[in-house]
Parts: structure tokens; C-alpha cells; sequence
């Protein structure tokens, strides 16, 4: 008997990063046939670009460049796909200060001519584009859900604002399934080493591993609310199984300094993270945004969706994973049974602020 029921078909852009390694597991477990986009050099070394990819002999990879809508109209052409998962972008907010013309082009043309190439030869094509809560920046309300208004503070966030509100406009102007997820942060053991949480998993594993003695970071004291990458994944596939398009916030609703995740961190290995943790200036922002806290009650009621995975498990598994990989768990403690107290005014033993 053969199985005429064809399998679905999806295409995710930014399929090597962390969410998009996630989302390529989770479409393989529903049967999807995933196609993936990625820059040609990735192709001739998969070994470095491509390191996140487990199952790489079951995704079929395009080269493309978001930075062309030929190359990108080409895949949506032969692909035909019939879910686009639109994540590839410059995602390093630090970086948007120092090169903004490259953020603004890769991210606001990339997510346009993916749109234009869509409304041209797959109309029928559902897309999700990843938002950022960085959008909402300087937010005039806490927590912020889908109505507060943007107030970007870094040309990154203003690239995702574009990006959303082209999105939105797809949407109306030519009736594109076209939704956005505004994310907040989301990490993981395969979040990459720029930002501040895999810095300091990382760093506390490599100090106990005895090839470090501190983390220098920037600002302690500003607060991010974050989740699990795999669970946030699954979001992005619930908003495209609506039978109409929409925006939703996805957050855990709990915020954290960068201190606390700090803490937590060298708890892990039983070690006091002032004695390791300097403050430098240098690394500061230049702006800085607002306590970000989402309200997820919008994705909760009506794509069923809510976080799973608490503040203290997911540093812990970070942790674990970067000892596990130098070998060094043995310094391993059990999950602290509460984040250690940390006096935000403290001044860091031996630190220069
Ligand atoms: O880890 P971060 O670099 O992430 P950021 O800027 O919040 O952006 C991430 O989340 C967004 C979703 O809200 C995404 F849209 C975006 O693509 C990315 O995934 O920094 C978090 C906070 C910042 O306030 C930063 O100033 O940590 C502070 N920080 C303090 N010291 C540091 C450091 N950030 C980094 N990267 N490195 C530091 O040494």
C-alpha cells in the first residue's frame, strides 16, 4: 500500500542558529519534509557553520543570501513550501551599535524580499517572522503584551520593528498568513557564546576547567525575561496552524538581572560569582532598554501555549552542558534550591565598575 498523503512542507531561514536547529527537530517529529536556507560558505565547511544540525542527511539545504532576492525568490520557487520560518538575521544587538547599515539591510531587506518573493510565487505560503521584544525598548509599560507601543533603543530593534511591520502589511495589504512572534529572550546549551547567558555558563565552566579566572561582562543590573529556546520554538509552529494570522507575545512573565543569572550560574558549582564576575564599563551599551517583562496570555488562550522550563533549570542546563563538555561535571551541584541572594547595590569584591 503506498502512502499517497504527501508530507507537509517547510522551509526555515536561520536554520543553522540555536531556535532554528530546535525548530528543525521539532518539524522532523511531525513528519514535515524541512528544507533549510544558508549562506553557501556554511555549505563548504558544515563542520563549523553547521555544528547545531543533528540530523543533517534529513533537511534538504538551499544556498542563499538574505541579501538577495534572487537567490531567495529561486528557493521559495523550486521549494514551494508551504510554511516559511523566517529567523535568519543579524541577532547580536552589541553589534547593531557598531555596524548599523549591515543590520538594517540584512534584516529589514531580507525579511522584505522574503515576503516579495512569497506574494510572488507562493502566495498560499504561511509565514512567521521573528519579532523581538527589543521592539517594545524604552516600553512605557510593565509587562508589555501585544498592544504596547514600540520605543526601540537599538538599530537592531528598529530593524525588527520593520521587519514586523512589514510583516503586518503583507498581511492586510495582500492577505499573506503572514504572523510574528515578539519573543523575549530565549536560550539554551546551543546559544551562542556572544550572548550574556552562554558567556557565563561558558565561562563558569571554563574557570573550574582551569582555563579562565574571570567573566568580564558589561551592565549587572538590567533585566531580561528568559525562556527556554525549545519550548519557544514550539510557539512559532502553533501560530502558523491558526486558521488566521496573528502577533503574539511569548515570555515567561518573570524577570531576571544579569546578576541573578550570574549567581545562579557559579551556585551551580558551588562557587560565589563575586569572586569571579567584573563589571567593565567598556561592555556597556550605549542605550539600554527598559525592564523587559512579557504577558503571554494572548499565546496562552489561544494557541494553548505557556513556558515550561523555570529560570533555575534553565541556567542549570546551561551550566551542565558547558561542564559536561570540557569535563568538569564533577563540580556539578544539585539545582539550588533558590536563586542566592544577591545585593544589587553590592560593590563586587575586587571589581573594576
Ligand atoms: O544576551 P544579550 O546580548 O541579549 P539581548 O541584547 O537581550 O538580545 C537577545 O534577546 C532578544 C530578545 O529580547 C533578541 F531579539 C536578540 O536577537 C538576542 O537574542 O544581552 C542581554 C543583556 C543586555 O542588557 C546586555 O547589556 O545582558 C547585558 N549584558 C551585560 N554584560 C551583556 C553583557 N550582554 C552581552 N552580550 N555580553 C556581556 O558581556
Amino acid at each position: 500500500m503506498h502512502n499517497f498523503m504527501a508530507r507537509r512542507k517547510a522551509l526555515i531561514s536561520g536554520i543553522s542558529g540555536q531556535d532554528g536547529s530546535y525548530l528543525l527537530e521539532l518539524l522532523l517529529a511531525k513528519d514535515y519534509e524541512v528544507h533549510g536556507i544558508v549562506r553557501r560558505v556554511a555549505l563548504e565547511d558544515p563542520e563549523h557553520h553547521l555544528s547545531r544540525i543533528v540530523d543533517r542527511e534529513r533537511v534538504q539545504l538551499h544556498p542563499a543570501s538574505l541579501e538577495s532576492y534572487a537567490s531567495l525568490h529561486h528557493v521559495a520557487e523550486r521549494v514551494q513550501p508551504e510554511e516559511w520560518y523566517h529567523l535568519a538575521a543579524q541577532s547580536f544587538v552589541s553589534y547593531s551599535f557598531d555596524d548599523e547599515s549591515s543590520t538594517l539591510n540584512t534584516n529589514m531587506n531580507g525579511t522584505h524580499y522574503i515576503l516579495s518573493a512569497l506574494k510572488n510565487s507562493v502566495p498560499s505560503c504561511r509565514f512567521y517572522f521573528a519579532g523581538s521584544s527589543e521592539m517594545f525598548g524604552n516600553a512605557d509599560e510593565v509587562p508589555q503584551t501585544e498592544s504596547t507601543r514600540f520605543h526601540p533603543r537599538s538599530t537592531y530593534g528598529i530593524s525588527k520593528v520593520a521587519g514586523f511591520e512589514l510583516t503586518r502589511n503583507y498581511r492586510e495589504a495582500y492577505g499573506l498568513h503572514a504572523s510574528s512572534g515578539i519573543l523575549y529572550n530565549h536560550e539554551s546549551p546551543r546559544r551562542g557564546f556572544v550572548f550574556v547567558t552562554r558567556k557565563i555558563t561558558s565561562g563558569v565552566a571554563r574557570i573550574v576547567a582551569g582555563l579562565q579566572k574571570e567573566v568580564r561582562l558589561g551592565n549587572l543590573d538590567v533585566q531580561r525575561d528568559w525562556g527556554h529556546s525549545r519550548e519557544y520554538v514550539e510557539a512559532m509552529w502553533l501560530m502558523l496552524q491558526q486558521p488566521e494570522p496573528d502577533d503574539y507575545v511569548i515570555a515567561t512573565g518573570e524577570t531576571h538581572s544579569v546578576r541573578e543569572f550570574a549567581a545562579m550560574a557559579f551556585a551551580c558549582v558551588g562557587l560565589d560569582y563575586r569572586d569571579y564576575v567584573k563589571s567593565d564599563p567598556v561592555l556597556f551599551r550605549p542605550t539600554e532598554v527598559n525592564p523587559l517583562r512579557g504577558d503571554a496570555s494572548k499565546a496562552r488562550e489561544r494557541l494553548g501555549w505557556q513556558p515550561r522550563t523555570g529560570f533555575r533549570q534553565l541556567v542549570r542546563e546551561m551550566v551542565e552542558a558547558d561542564c559536561r563538555a570540557l569535563g568538569v561535571q564533577g563540580w556539578l551541584r544539585d539545582l539550588p534550591v533558590a536563586i542566592p541572594e544577591v545585593d544589587e547595590s553590592a560593590r563586587l569584591r575586587g571589581a573594576a565598575r
